[in-house]
């Protein structure tokens, strides 16, 4: 069989060159990382679920008129996305303090923010994703006017979306990070949510309890992270039963 062509292999992804051309193949690993990548571990499970739950979320915000880079599902752990040039921006939303805005300027973990506050880190491992203002994205050509403009409306919109899933299930949005992309239309450039929206991605605690149910469970050692996931795609409805901690086959006689 012929060999897929790697693009480009990431901490948690490896992207794929896809079956037609403006396509790619994403593909989940069970890898998860932590403080650009001081801690790792392998965490079985995490590939499929991030999988499943990245689809959920970017099939949701397609169906809402939010563009996304999500075409389709191809099996547990690849799904079928648009290529698109992404903006080497981290772009983070928050509702409530938490991570690095409560340890800058110290705010107590869960303090709820006057309003969803929108920040940028510059994507480069190198540095650590080092925080950065509208004023050194512009400067350095990462994004236009237009873009950032474009980029926080993206952004809150994402943020409205995924609140209300999630409060829908009782858990809440404390904050999360996104990719934005570029594609082009004919003439037209236009940006969509690229990566990936998960537990990786976001933090997510619950409503009554405070329990994380997001990577922090990884970060700080805080339990099974494949189990804190499983929770949250079980209260989504999202998972079928046997997709985690699989059971072994059985043998029917
Ligand atoms: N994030 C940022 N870089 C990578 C990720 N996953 C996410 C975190 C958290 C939010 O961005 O998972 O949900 C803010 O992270 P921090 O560390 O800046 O507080
Ligand atoms: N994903 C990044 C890393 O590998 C940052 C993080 O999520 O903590 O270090």
């Amino acid at each position: 069989m012929a060999r897929r062509k790697k693009i480009y292999e990431g901490k948690a992804k490896i992207l794929y060159e896809g079956p037609e051309p403006g396509t790619i193949v994403q593909y989940f690993k069970d890898d998860a990382t932590a403080f650009n990548a001081e801690k790792k571990d392998v965490i079985e499970g995490k590939g499929v679920l991030n999988n499943r739950l990245s689809e959920y979320f970017m099939v949701g915000l397609n169906g809402i008129g939010v563009p996304t880079h999500f075409i389709k599902r191809l099996n547990m752990r690849e799904q079928l996305v648009r290529a698109c040039e992404i903006i080497p921006l981290e772009i983070i939303v928050r509702n409530y303090a938490a991570g690095s805005l409560s340890k800058r300027l110290g705010i107590e973990e869960g303090t709820a923010l006057p309003r969803p506050i929108v920040e940028y880190c510059y994507k480069d491992d190198k540095l650590g994703d080092p925080l950065v203002t509208e004023e050194h994205i512009g400067a350095f050509g990462w994004a236009s006017q237009q873009d950032m403009d474009d980029i926080v409306a993206l952004a809150l919109r994402v943020n409205d979306y995924m609140s209300g899933l999630m409060y829908g299930v009782g858990i809440r949005l404390v904050d999360f990070k996104i990719e934005v992309g570029r594609v082009y239309d004919g003439d037209y450039q236009r940006l969509i949510v690229a990566d990936e929206i998960s537990p990786d991605s976001c933090r997510l605690w619950d409503i009554e309890t405070g329990q994380k149910l997001d990577k922090d469970v990884f970060r700080h050692d805080l339990g099974s992270l494949a189990d804190a996931y499983t929770e949250v795609a079980r209260r989504l409805g999202v998972m079928p039963k046997q997709a985690t901690h699989m059971a072994k086959p059985k043998l029917i006689n």
